[in-house]
This record gives structure tokens, C-alpha cells and sequence, in this order.
């Protein structure tokens, strides 16, 4: 029985302005007259929270009540955007708040702005899992998330004369109001040592047991956050880990008196949480990174038996209480922990574990690059983790006699599909370790999804076809069309009402519109507004111009030469050098703006040449009188949720221009089909998809095929026939080589050139003049504004599959089996 609640305010303005002044005076400790802008908005937020916090607290309580199967979502990140404006409309507030305020001479726009988004992701993977938390909310399905509150987040870009430099993200320095700590459940979480068999009495046997002898200890603070659904009374918890160093530990060494010695092992616990890995498809060989996998994997699933279950539950009955999604390999070693809690601590049979662990936890894959396939070295794994090492092992043992033994001892197969790698060192591969564990492996893409059985997993889904399964992805249509896209969200509802919001698939009844002048009329005019609004935006953000009636050409998502910025780059030099060498004349362009938004892994120096190169092609075509007539390139530094709010909703063409068979999914391209841009794109991920929902008509596909390119691979490609062969081409790579770009100095960009001409892994050359010509297609269509409207709306129109909330429905059927509770 939990104690009566005491409900969250109605919503009026009178009591708004009540509330939030309380929130003011009291907690913020100041008075409107003197109060800063981060004052109003701390105090803004927590008023928020009031509205929500009765529907949060009678979720939990109906969840603990009614143990219903859950989902525990466990990633290590969540790329979660502002939150203010998402509280507000799903608790149905902004109006009320922004009349509130304005009764008090306080713009919320203006509060809006001081929000600093977490940044607790490095990109596709970490929001689609802040997508996935909205869905589930707005679904009411019984659902966690856990993850680790980093105290930096993915770092901050700044250009330094065209280069990329990193510095740190220091997002909670002004407070972080949508969190609460819960330091009375905080976790203890244990590193290293050694393990010792004991021997013990159980009735008449002697029974020999493995024990842990930890070498050392950290905690786990747990910080909750709502995760409000769209105005259905559910609000779910996202829950993330901050690591603090143990009581015992320090004071043992403060009563020796070294408090040098104290203050280091506290920041040396702590250090465990404090910041992202700026990493997304290459492993780093860093232990902090384990240790950081680790740390919140054992905190969630201890705080879920002891939190989330009823005392003295049976767990072997786990697998009917929670699903555990396995957000790609980051959270793997979850499995050998939960193995360890029920042998070594609840006194399981292993064969008893192991179908318990194996019920409970199924594994979502999002890559298809063999380098990003994480794995551990046994030596490090070892001194980490020696128990869960050694549970490693006997898993792999048992699961290599059932290859053995369905094969016919094909001692190769063995080999390949082993756990253990041997080469180059001994490794763990935590993506075989997921695939052998969990009940489900899902790719992200129908392709994608393909391509694992067919390729990366091929032995794994020859031996369990039924394990293999594909959920596509989504986004979420709250925030990335209903908050980001005001002006279409207005259209939209006034054409078909507002049951779109959470059921995606109704605005197929928008295709009629399509055909409707009147209704293209005023779909270009929110288009208009909206290039408007970013133009406004980037100009007070980065100083930046984006010159009006140009289309608006975009391309962002995270530097990797797979996702080829190097071909959209060549694009524009193409045009740059017609142009300039009175090829073509001026008059003959469209007028565009290339926008590039785009991070680059600190570590990765092929990605941050490009992003030097992108750069100072822009100065030089933004700086020619007659280019910059027609041709814009803006690079507005920092790309992050906030920005994609304000970009993706202005643009006119979508850039989808990888490889084909190297992007899983992809989400951005969904995020601009649903808003209205049409996409140039590969026949890649889930651009597959959208062009079969948006019709070929309204989609310019290029380049090779997935198995046309694995076909080129493999007789041996040779870039440099394509530079030979074709002279547009030549001259562009020409340009960039004799330092047209670098103030004629050849050196700067030769890496860049001669990887291209002399190996070119993501075959950006093979594919490039079959990208012309498409962009040729991209200006004739868009030559003509009508049918162009014609075309985007119908993206619109037929882009509802991709709603994050479908996603969620295939995981529910696919995989998790949970149901949605009682509204
Ligand atoms: O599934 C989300 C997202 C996909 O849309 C992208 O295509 C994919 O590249 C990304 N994967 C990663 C890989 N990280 N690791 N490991 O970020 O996932």
C-alpha cells in the first residue's frame, strides 16, 4: 500500500503564475525583479515537473503493484534534446505557460533558449533510444531505461580556421532541473581481485563454488528522470548511473592521513562516469569504457531485482517480469553479471542460470562495419572482471559443443563462430557473446537486418534461423514534427485532426492533399517560414547566412568516410569548378545552400581532414562573387539535437549517401522525409524503405547496390580507372590536389586525395557520376516548385511507418511480449 498522493495542480494561468513563483522565491531563492534568465527557466522547469509529477508517481506505483512485464532498456546512451518543450506539450502546457509568463513580462521563447541539451550520445544510436523511451511512455508500456549520467557529454565542436576542435561539454553547470538523485539507493559495484573456490555443505553433498574476491568497489548513485508520454497519464523513468568512490574506501586512507592519496581514489572512482566516448563505429581499447559498461549494467540489473521486484521473488521466473534490450554490445557484459547473481549469489544450477539469462535478454545490433564489433582482450577482461571471465568461458565451452556437434566437429566453424577470438590477440567478441545469450538479434533496417544473417552472422543464423528477426527504426513524431515543425503540425492538423501525433500511420489520409493547389500553396509557404526561422536561427547562433529562395540542400549526421560527406563535397566543388572555368553559366544553376552538420570522433584523422576540407571549400565558394551567387556552403559547428529541430524542418533535399550495405539504418533520413524534404540517396538502410513507401517518383536513387558493390570489391576495385576515365571528376579531384582550397598548398588535403585514388574503401568515386546525375534530376525537379510540393507532401503522406512508435509495436510482437497498461 503506498500513501494517498497528492495531486499535481490543474492546469490555468492563475495557478501557473502561483506555481511558478513559489518555484522562484522558494527554491530558486530570488524574486522576479532580480532573477536571472537561468533562474526563470530552473524555476520554469520545476514548475513543469509539478504537472507531471502525480502522473509519475502513480505509474511507478501502478508498475510496482501490478508487476506486469516490463522492458529494461539498457544503453549506454540517450541523446535526449531539450526537455522542457517536450514536458510541455506532452502535459498539454505550453499555452497555459506561455500566457502564464507573459503575464509577467518573461518571453518563454527566451527561456527555451537557456536550456543546454545532455548531449549523453554520440549520435543515430543514442537517439534512437531517447526515441524509443518517448514511444513506450506515449504506448504506456511498462518500461526503464538505464544509462549513465556522464558529467561530460559528446564533446562541443568548434572550427578553428576550418579545423575541428574539441572541448568539453559542461552541461550541468548551471544545474540540471528535470533530475532527481536517489543517493538512499545507491549500488555497490566491484572490480578486479581474484576468484577462490570454496567448498560447502548443501544437505548430505559437498558442493564446490566459485566465489568473487573483488580487488576493489565504487557506487552507483541512480538519478531518475521522467519520460512523460503524450498526454495519456503515464510518465516512465529513465534511469541514470553516477558513480561516487565508496565510504570505506576513502576514509580508510584519510585515517592514515594521505589525503592526497583520498582525494585520488575518490576521483579515480568517479572518474568512471565523467565523460561520453566520443566514439561511434571504432572500438576503443579502453579500459574506463568497460568499466563504464560494466558499472551501469551491474547497477540496473541490481537495482531491478531489488527495486523492481517484490521481495523474495522467484527468479526463475525472471523471464516473465522483463525483457532486458540489449542496446548494441555496450551493455553485453550484463550477461555474464546476471549469470553471476544467480549461480554464485542466489545458489542456482548453471543449466537453471542459463535458461533464466537466456529468457531475459535480447540483442539489437546497429552496425555493419567488422571494426565496429566490439571486443575485449582476455587479459584486460580478466584483470576487470576475472569472475565474469570465467563464466565467459564456460558459456563458450558449452555453446562450442553444440557447434561441434551440429556441424560435424567442422573445427573452422568453431573457430569463426567461438566466442574467444584468437587473432590478432585473444578477445572477447561481445557481439557473439549477445547472439549466443539472448532470444532475439534484431537488425535496424530490413537490410541491415538481411545483411546480418547474410554476412556478420551468417553461421550464428544458420545454426538459429528463429533467433533473427528485423525491427526497422523510427523516430519520434512529438518531437521531431510536432515541437520541431509548429507550421506543418498546424497544416497537418488542420487537414486531418491531431490523432496523428501518436498514430503516424493516419497521415496517409494527407495524400489526397497532394493534389490539392491550394493545400501545396500553403506547404511551401510553411517551408518558406521555416528556412526563415533557421535563417534567423544560425545568424544569431554562428553568424552564419543562408540567403532566401535558395533550396536548401542538407546533409548532416556524424563524419564517417562510410557516410560519404567526400562525394557531397565533390558535388560542390563540380559546380564550383563549371562556374569558375565559364562552363556553366550562372544563370543555368538552381540556386542552392549546402548545409553539413557533422562531429568527428576526436581520434579518427581521416574525419577531421574532411571536415578541414568541406571548411575551406565553403571559403572559397562562399568568397567568389559569382559562385556565392548560386552556390552556398554553411557548416554550423556543433550539430546536436537542438540544431536538427531547427534545420531538418527548412530543408528542401535530404543527403543519404552511403555505400549501400554499410549504413544499418539511419534515422535522419526518416526525420526529413516526415518533414517535408525529398532524398537523394543509396539504396542503403532504411532508404529502402522510404523510397518503397514514398514511390521511386518522388525519391532520386543512385549508385551501386549492395551486391553490386560487394561484386566490385571483389574483382578488385580500382579507383583510379574511374579518375581516368572521367574527366569531370579529374578536374575536381585535381582542384582540391593542387591546393585550389589551401592557398595552393598541395600538401593540406593529400591525404584525403590519394586515399581516394589509391584505395577509397566506401568506393566514393565508383559512385560519382551516377550522384551527378542525379543531382541533374534533383534541379530539374525542383525547377518546378509545384510539382516538387507535389512530391514532398507525399513523403510526408507516406512516411508514417517510420514513427518510433511502430518500431516499438514490432519489438512488442517480435520480441518483448509486454502489454501496454491501463491508461
Ligand atoms: O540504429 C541506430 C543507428 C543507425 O540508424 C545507424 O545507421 C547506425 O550507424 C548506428 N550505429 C551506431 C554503431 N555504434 N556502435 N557500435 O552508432 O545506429
Amino acid at each position: 500500500e503506498s500513501t494517498p498522493l497528492i495531486t499535481s495542480p490543474e492546469p490555468s494561468v492563475e495557478g501557473f503564475v502561483r506555481e511558478y513563483l513559489r518555484e522562484l522565491n522558494f527554491t530558486q531563492g530570488t524574486v522576479l525583479e532580480r532573477a536571472s534568465t537561468n533562474d526563470k527557466y530552473l524555476a520554469l522547469a520545476r514548475t513543469v515537473r509539478h504537472y507531471l509529477m502525480s502522473r509519475w508517481m502513480r505509474t511507478t506505483n501502478e508498475h510496482l503493484r501490478t508487476q506486469p512485464k516490463a522492458v529494461a532498456y539498457l544503453s549506454a546512451e540517450y541523446l535526449l534534446g531539450r526537455q522542457l518543450d517536450n514536458a510541455l506539450i506532452a502535459a498539454d502546457l505550453t499555452e497555459v505557460a506561455s500566457e502564464a509568463l507573459a503575464s509577467l513580462g518573461i518571453d518563454l521563447a527566451d527561456l527555451r533558449e537557456a536550456e543546454v541539451e545532455p548531449g549523453l550520445g554520440n549520435g543515430g544510436l543514442g537517439r534512437l533510444a531517447a526515441c524509443f523511451v518517448d514511444s513506450l511512455a506515449t504506448m504506456s508500456i511498462p518500461a526503464i531505461g538505464y544509462g549513465i549520467r556522464y558529467e561530460y557529454g559528446i564533446f562541443r565542436q568548434n572550427f578553428v580556421d576550418g579545423w575541428q576542435v574539441e572541448e568539453p561539454d559542461h552541461w550541468l553547470d548551471n544545474g540540471s532541473p528535470w533530475e532527481f538523485a536517489h543517493p538512499e539507493h545507491e549500488v555497490t559495484v566491484s572490480f578486479g581481485g581474484r576468484t577462490e573456490t570454496v567448498t560447502e555443505q548443501v544437505g548430505d553433498d559437498t558442493v564446490e563454488r566459485t566465489r568473487w574476491v573483488p580487488g576493489w568497489k565504487v557506487l552507483g548513485v541512480p538519478y531518475n528522470y521522467m519520460v512523460p508520454g503524450y498526454r495519456n497519464g503515464c510518465v516512465n523513468t529513465l534511469r541514470l548511473w553516477s558513480a561516487r568512490a565508496t565510504h570505506a574506501f576513502d576514509l580508510e586512507i584519510f585515517n592514515y592521513g594521505d589525503y592526497a592519496e583520498a582525494v585520488r581514489a575518490q576521483t579515480f572512482a568517479e572518474n568512471i562516469s565523467k565523460v561520453l566516448y566520443p566514439e561511434d563505429s571504432t572500438p576503443q581499447g579502453k579500459e574506463l569504457r568497460l568499466q563504464q559498461q560494466y558499472f551501469f549494467v551491474a547497477c540496473s540489473l541490481r537495482d531491478f531485482i531489488d527495486q523492481l521486484l517484490p521481495e523474495g521473488f522467484d527468479l526463475h521466473r525472471l523471464p516473465e517480469r522483463v525483457c532486458f534490450q540489449l542496446n548494441d554490445t555496450h551493455p553485453v557484459i550484463a550477461v555474464p553479471e546476471l549469470m553471476r547473481i544467480l549461480v554464485d549469489e542466489q545458489g542456482f544450477a548453471w543449466d537453471e542460470a542459463w535458461e533464466v539469462t537466456q529468457g531475459c535478454f535480447a540483442y539489437t545490433c546497429h552496425t555493419l562495419l567488422p571494426e565496429a564489433l566490439e571486443v575485449w582482450p582476455v587479459e584486460l577482461l580478466g584483470r576487470l572482471l576475472p569472475r565474469h571471465l570465467e563464466i565467459i568461458y564456460r558459456i563458450n565451452d558449452e555453446f562450442l559443443d553444440e557447434v561441434r556437434e551440429s556441424s560435424g566437429d567442422d573445427e573452422l566453424l568453431v573457430r569463426r563462430m567461438s566466442i574467444i577470438a584468437e587473432h590478432p590477440q585473444r578477445a572477447v567478441r561481445m557481439a557473439h557473446l549477445a547472439t549466443v545469450a539472448a532470444t532475439k538479434v534484431n537488425g535496424v533496417a530490413e537490410l541491415h537486418s538481411q545483411l546480418l544473417r547474410d554476412k556478420v552472422l551468417a553461421d550464428f543464423a544458420r545454426l538459429w534461423p528463429e533467433k533473427f528477426t528485423n525491427v526497422t527504426n523510427g523516430v519520434t513524431p512529438r518531437r521531431f514534427v510536432r515541437l520541431a515543425n509548429p507550421g506543418l503540425s498546424g497544416l497537418i492538423t488542420e487537414a486531418i485532426g491531431d490523432g496523428w501525433v501518436t498514430d503516424l500511420d493516419r497521415l496517409r489520409d494527407l495524400e489526397p492533399m497532394a493534389d490539392d493547389p491550394e493545400f501545396r500553396r500553403r506547404f511551401r509557404e510553411v517551408k518558406a517560414a521555416n528556412k526563415e526561422r533557421l535563417a534567423g536561427f544560425l545568424e544569431r547562433r554562428d553568424g552564419i547566412e543562408i540567403p532566401a529562395d535558395t533550396m536548401l540542400d542538407v546533409m548532416v549526421k556524424r563524419l564517417h568516410e562510410y557516410k560519404r560527406q567526400t562525394l557531397k563535397i565533390l558535388h560542390v566543388v563540380t559546380l564550383y569548378d563549371r562556374i569558375v572555368s565559364g562552363r556553366l553559366d550562372p544563370e543555368d544553376v538552381v540556386p542552392r545552400t549546402v548545409v553539413f552538420g557533422a562531429k568527428a570522433a576526436p581520434g579518427y584523422a581521416m574525419a577531421k581532414q574532411i571536415i578541414g576540407l568541406i571548411n575551406h571549400v565553403g571559403s572559397v565558394v562562399n568568397a567568389h562573387p559569382e559562385v556565392s551567387r548560386v552556390l552556398r556552403v554553411a557548416f554550423p559547428a556543433n550539430y546536436d539535437v537542438t540544431v536538427a529541430e531547427t534545420l531538418i524542418p527548412a530543408a528542401d533535399l535530404s543527403e543519404q549517401i552511403s555505400l549501400a550495405g554499410k549504413e544499418a539504418s539511419g534515422t535522419g533520413n526518416m526525420k526529413f522525409a516526415l518533414n517535408g524534404a525529398l532524398t537523394v540517396g543509396t539504396d542503403d538502410g532504411a532508404n529502402v524503405e522510404i523510397r518503397q513507401l514514398v514511390g521511386d517518383d518522388n525519391f532520386f536513387l543512385f549508385g551501386l547496390t549492395e551486391p553490386e558493390a560487394a561484386a566490385v570489391a571483389e574483382a578488385g576495385y580500382r579507383p583510379s580507372a574511374y579518375y581516368e576515365e572521367n574527366p569531370v571528376l579529374r578536374r575536381a579531384l585535381d582542384l582540391v590536389a593542387r591546393g585550389e582550397f589551401s592557398g595552393g598548398d598541395r600538401r593540406v588535403f593529400e591525404p584525403i586525395v590519394s586515399n581516394l585514388l589509391g584505395e577509397d574503401r566506401f568506393m566514393v568515386l565508383a559512385d560519382f557520376q551516377s550522384y551527378l546525375d542525379a543531382q541533374e534530376r534533383v534541379e530539374t525537379a525542383y525547377r518546378d516548385p509545384d510539382a516538387w510540393s507535389r512530391a514532398a507532401v507525399l513523403n510526408v503522406a507516406r512516411s508514417g511507418f517510420f514513427s518510433s512508435d511502430r518500431s516499438m509495436r514490432d519489438y512488442l510482437d517480435r520480441i518483448w511480449h509486454a502489454e501496454p497498461m491501463e491508461a
